[in-house]
């Protein structure tokens, strides 16, 4: 059947045979199931031509949906059941977000010209193989990380990579809004973090081989409304979107904006333009009770624009804060003394714990990296381990929840194998076979810390990727491979048969063509990649 995620338990026909769609088939959906009944007239109806009108009363319909909340007890929550024999396809979920993803399921099935926009000419004669699928997925958090700070990535973009996500099964999209090289969220309140925070003069070094690297200016921004969109389109399609707005490093381009969110005694910082080079920047914000405020008022909209039920969770990045400046300052020394923290570190951690609880009463969890765990950290707050699992497993051990992204397996900004033309040279060597074989919970883990991995995600920072061609052929293949790890139930890393996904990925790589997904070749990079 080549899917892709593999489903927990499927069965196909054995001596072959097929259920065939009438050019007019009819759908029937119930309770709950009308989101779904959309989609597929949507997406399905755009590859196929089909109005998938409702089943008139006492027809059976060729599709049946439904949602039995009844099985969420057993079969465990977005889990979903799916059989096709001569009386159609029936598929139930535990709920609506489990139909969407057996709607997945039944689209892998029928072929990669059901991920077209249009049908394609010829004797069409769709059909599909009678299965039977029972399916769920191993961990509630699969996700990934579009940093569109680095590079934007326009409005249009972000919607097609939350269709990608869940043509995977993949539920979380963490959006990287803020660095030090862009501002790209819209805040009302203070608008030059956009007006100035989101342009940047050039970016210094892009990809070696790009047009685009030398001197170009870059920027852009979503509006309040396109985040609305953005938001509504993920909720429509049970994709949770994590905003991250990153404190207190990573904040270059609020300061070029705002010249008081630096540490005005000790650098010039109204001289201070968007950055304009990667790694990890000295200017951070002053710990001052003025700029939890204004960050305060940042986050009141951002809370707006991404209500609880599309975003429980808040990131507020946490990550790479160099400390020089608040050594120098006079001013950062006064407030560690004040506060009576402890040192730099926990001037740190006092800007984290503030939006902690600050978050917490507003019914929202903190996510930050791993870092955050420097300093105390409420109960609540979840942490995204990125500097391997070391972070992932002191939290979890903690009793922290813990989303693992450990850079030496999920970082898709590494390049996926060595070589003079690849045309990522960023990183280690992160192949196709690397991802497949992460596994989100270290052994060493006991049953009870290992509940609090939530699951995992993989990241995607744009330093090198100026444009979608860039990002698909990083995102891609990797990504399916992530998505399995995720999903599915498989055996040890070691264990674990990479070469029947592989032989599975020959499906995958012709739904992906049919989607216009620019991935990496299995056989490696096309002379203009
Ligand atoms: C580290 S992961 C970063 C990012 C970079 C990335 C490049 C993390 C929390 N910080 O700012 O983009 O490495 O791989």
């Amino acid at each position: 059947m080549d899917l892709i995620p593999v489903p927990q338990h499927a069965t196909v026909d054995e001596e072959g045979r097929r259920y065939a769609f009438g050019p007019r088939p009819v759908l029937a959906a119930g309770p709950g199931a009308e989101g779904v009944a959309r989609w597929l007239r949507r997406e399905l109806g755009a590859a196929t031509g089909w109005e998938l009108p409702a089943a008139g009363a006492g027809a059976r319909g060729d599709v049946r949906l439904a949602v039995d909340p009844g099985r969420a007890e057993a079969d465990g929550p977005e889990s979903y059941r799916l059989t096709v024999d001569a009386d159609g396809v029936e598929l139930t979920g535990a709920d609506a977000a489990g139909l969407l993803w057996g709607a997945q399921t039944l689209r892998q099935l029928l072929g990669p010209a059901a991920y077209r926009r249009a049908p394609l000419a010829g004797p069409a004669g769709w059909s599909l193989p009678y299965v039977g699928v029972a399916d769920a997925p191993r961990f509630g958090w699969r996700g990934m990380l579009l940093d569109v700070a680095r590079h934007f990535m326009p409005k249009e973009g972000v919607l097609r990579y939350i269709d990608l996500l869940v043509a995977h099964k993949l539920n979380v999209l963490h959006l990287h809004l803020t660095d030090d090289q862009g501002w790209r969220i819209e805040i009302a309140r203070h608008p030059r973090l956009t007006e100035v925070g989101a342009w940047r003069p050039r970016s210094r070094w892009g990809h070696r081989a790009s047009p685009l690297w030398n001197d170009t200016p870059h920027g852009g921004f979503y509006t309040r409304d396109d985040i609305r969109e953005i938001v509504a389109y993920a909720a429509e399609r049970h994709v949770r979107v994590v905003p991250e707005i990153d404190i207190p490093g990573h904040s270059q381009a609020a300061i070029a904006a705002y010249p008081e969110l630096g540490n005005r005694d000790v650098v010039d910082t109204a001289a201070l333009g968007v950055w304009d080079d990667w790694g990890v920047n000295e200017n951070v914000l002053a710990p001052t009770e003025d700029v939890l405020r204004f960050y305060e008022e940042v986050f009141e909209e951002v809370l707006e624009l991404f209500p609880v039920e599309v975003s429980p969770f808040v990131h507020v990045g946490g990550d790479e804060c160099p400390k020089a400046q608040w050594r120098a300052s006079p001013a950062a020394r006064a407030r560690i003394e004040e506060l009576g923290v402890d040192g730099e570190d926990g001037l740190q951690a006092w800007f984290i714990r503030h939006f902690d609880g600050w978050l917490a009463a507003r019914g929202r969890r903190l996510v930050g990296w791993d870092e955050i765990l420097e300093g105390g950290l409420a109960d609540g707050a979840v942490v995204s381990s990125w500097r391997g699992y070391g972070g992932g497993i002191a939290a979890a051990e903690a009793g922290h929840d813990v989303v693992m992204c450990p850079e030496q397996r999920v970082y898709l900004d590494h390049r996926q194998a060595d070589g003079p033309e690849e045309p990522m040279p960023i990183g280690y060597v992160r192949s196709l076979e690397d991802v497949y074989r992460f596994e989100p919970v270290p052994p060493k883990l006991s049953a009870e810390a290992a509940a609090h991995v939530l699951g995992a995600q993989a990241n995607v920072w744009t330093e090198v990727m100026e444009n979608q061609a860039r990002v698909d052929y990083q995102v891609f293949p990797r990504l399916a491979a992530f998505a399995e790890a995720v999903w599915s139930r498989l055996p040890e890393p070691e264990s674990r048969d990479y070469e029947g996904f592989e032989a599975r990925m020959a499906a995958h790589y012709a739904r992906l063509d049919a989607l216009g997904v620019g991935y990496r070749p299995p056989a490696g990079p096309l002379p203009w990649q």
